[in-house]
């Protein structure tokens, strides 16, 4: 990702991370307001999601964001494809796993942070992958310390709603390390009240962890 995010990683607050599906978010509802609640109610990061075939008419429905993401000091990611990944100006990249080698996108080194996904089952994406859950996150975050060479984040993705987040924490918490953050779609995107349902996904991930 851009350089400043590099340098400025360890205090990049990854908790609660949103990721903008345009299409799911309720009939009417404007994606710049509807985001703006989400992060009012404590969407830490933010990444702006393409799908739709209309380029055009998402650079424009996605203009505002940086704008709102700047004002409350929100990082604000774009996915590739790149055509539309730069246009808004995003403050880093958000590669896909199958769009592109990690190689080709002219990224110095590495990636700063890795999606594991799918954790629990969703209807938002099709799945072809077997679910992970909470054994298998903490067994991968093990593997990837000691094998990565060198410190990268993981935030874990898909199924998340407020009452099964902690378990995966506390999980990861007992483990070699825990994930960075918990990145969210339908439930933030699909809800009428964005602002309630990021406060209560965010109070879901603070809670503090048990003496074990
Ligand atoms: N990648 C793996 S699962 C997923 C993505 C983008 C969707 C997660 O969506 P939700 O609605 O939070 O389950």
């Amino acid at each position: 990702i851009v350089d400043w995010i590099r340098d400025n990683n360890s205090k990049i607050d990854w908790s609660l991370y949103l990721f903008t599906d345009p299409d799911i978010i309720p009939e009417g509802s404007d994606i710049c307001a509807h985001v703006q609640e989400a992060i009012k109610g404590g969407c830490t990061v933010v990444q702006l999601r393409k799908k739709t075939n209309d380029t055009g008419l998402f650079i424009e429905k996605a203009k505002k964001l940086p704008e709102i993401t700047r004002v409350y000091n929100v990082l604000l990611l774009i996915m590739t494809p790149f055509d539309v990944a730069l246009a808004p100006g995003a403050d880093g990249i958000h590669v896909g796993q199958d769009d592109m080698d990690l190689k080709d996108v002219g990224i110095a080194g590495h990636a700063d942070y890795f999606g594991l996904s799918p954790i629990w089952n969703t209807n938002t994406k099709k799945l072809t992958k077997p679910l992970i859950g909470t054994m298998g996150t903490r067994t991968i975050l093990s593997y990837v310390k000691e094998n990565a060479g060198y410190e990268i984040l993981c935030v874990a993705i898909g199924g998340f709603k407020d009452y099964n987040i902690q378990c995966l924490i506390f999980q990861g918490r007992t483990g070699a390390k825990s994930v960075s953050g918990i990145a969210i779609v339908s439930a933030i995107m699909a809800s009428t009240t964005p602002y309630d349902a990021a406060k209560s996904l965010l109070t879901s991930i603070k809670i503090p962890a048990p003496f074990i």
